[in-house]
């Protein structure tokens, strides 16, 4: 990436699982902790819902539209092309952005429903390599149990099996794999000795990357 070579920056974290995971609370809890610590960091998420495109993605998990799969991947895929400057200007800008799910999600999720693996991560190519992924490990049957899920599209116990597979054949030794059913404070903890070690390279220069690398 142009002008990246040995820049202090910003570190792009990206969190994910399945739904119920854990995850949007532990993203929370690495932004105060970076922050405390006087790193600027954001919370980002995708779907993110309010850009045009993420508002048919909103009424297509709550079940108020219906769309052909391929469609809904590639409307994902725009979501998270929607925002691509905006976070590279961030994390050059020295901003951390910690990230509720990303591609991963985008290859999981679709490829869950039978869509080709390959054509999944197609549309996700050239977009920010995140520096970590934190993968938030738990079994499907013990993601239902906590609460319940709720109303929208994905959130069935015999889909989410199907996406714990498919996280399965997207990880590499390069995630960080926690175990989401330890107790939320040691949850934290293994979370924020990583992120803060990835938030330390990125100062020291380590280079952005393109997805998939
Ligand atoms: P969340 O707002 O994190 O609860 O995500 C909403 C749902 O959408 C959740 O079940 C995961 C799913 N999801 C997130 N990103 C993608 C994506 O890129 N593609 C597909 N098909 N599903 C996704
Ligand atoms: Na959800
Ligand atoms: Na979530």
């Amino acid at each position: 990436i142009n002008g990246a070579n040995t820049e202090s920056r910003g570190a792009c974290i990206v969190l994910e699982g399945l739904d119920r995971s854990g995850k949007t609370s532990q993203s929370t809890r690495l932004v105060s902790y970076l922050e405390g610590l006087g790193h600027s960091a954001e919370l980002w998420r995708f779907p993110d819902r309010t850009t045009s495109v993420g508002q048919m993605i909103s009424s297509y998990l709550s079940n108020e539209s219906q769309l052909d799969d391929h469609t809904v991947h590639l409307l994902f895929s725009a979501n998270r092309w929607q925002k691509r400057s905006l976070m590279e200007r961030k994390l050059k800008a020295g901003t951390s952005l910690i990230i509720d799910r990303y591609s991963f999600s985008g290859v999981a999720f679709s490829s869950a429903k039978g869509l080709d693996f390959d054509w999944c991560k197609a549309p996700e190519i050239g977009l920010l390599a995140p520096d970590l992924v934190l993968y938030l490990d738990i079994p499907p049957e013990k993601a239902a149990e906590r609460g319940g899920y709720g109303t929208e599209r994905y959130e069935k116990l015999e889909f989410q099996r199907k996406v714990a597979d498919c996280y399965k054949v997207l990880q590499d030794p390069s995630w960080k794999v926690v175990d989401a059913q330890l107790p939320i404070e040691e949850i934290s903890k293994q979370v924020q000795e990583v992120g803060l070690k990835c938030v330390e390279q990125c100062l020291k220069g380590k280079q952005l990357s393109l997805l998939w690398s």
